[in-house]
């Protein structure tokens, strides 16, 4: 079975005024889908052609170096576009706030606050240089903040991404993820973000990597 773009779980236009519907739409049916269909061609006809995204990404070393490369770069975008669409919500309906529970106990053991947290993350996010990834991850029960470059996942390990853990909020930094709306401010789209978290998702990703 190959990989299948997942659709939206919410429509294009749910995210505003934060994230744009036009933004959404080509984000998700053009770039998203490419990353499937690229991912598809350089799998087919291979023993691997089976496998689904977080197994690839997971086992990098096991594929052929004549597609290692490719798989990288578009299961990578595959897992966590798939991710990212289900870490948000519609501001004020399933969006923005908080986190509860032992999440929220979690944060501020290990960032002091949950603003003290925000500043790290979006720290990550603008200093990540070119494209990439602003993670929140799972690392032996704690939580920590990185970043990795162009479509790397911290699920690759440390010695492919530069960081590792279980991810259980990452924000795109890519500049085709808020370019039509905040062009070179990624800073202020990085703020906004905050209004569409998910927190309840992200609570139970939490739970599910053994957050503690
Ligand atoms: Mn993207």
């Amino acid at each position: 079975m190959a990989l299948t773009l997942p659709p939206l779980p919410y429509p294009a236009a749910a995210l505003e005024p934060h994230i744009d519907a036009r933004t959404m739409e080509i984000h998700h049916g053009k770039h998203h889908n490419a990353y499937v269909t690229n991912a598809n061609k350089a799998l087919e006809g291979t023993q691997f052609a089976d496998w689904q995204g977080e197994q690839l990404v997971r086992h990098l070393d096991q594929l052929p170096e004549a597609i290692r490369g490719a798989v990288r770069n578009n299961a990578g975008g595959h897992v966590n576009h798939a991710m990212f669409w289900e870490s948000m919500a519609p501001a004020g309906s399933g969006g923005g706030g908080e986190p509860t529970g032992p999440l929220a106990a979690a944060i501020t053991t290990a960032f002091g606050s949950f603003a003290g947290f925000k500043d790290k993350f979006e720290a990550a996010g603008t200093g990540r240089f070119g494209s990439g990834w602003a993670w929140l991850c799972v690392n032996d029960g704690k939580l920590e903040v990185c970043s990795t470059a162009n479509q790397d996942t911290p699920l690759m390990g440390k010695a492919v991404a530069g960081c590792g853990g279980t991810p259980i909020l990452g924000c795109d930094v890519w500049e085709h993820a808020y370019y039509l709306h905040y062009q070179n401010r990624r800073p202020d789209y990085l703020k906004a973000w905050w209004n569409v978290v998910n927190w309840r998702k992200v609570g139970e990703r939490f739970a599910s990597a053994g957050g503690r």
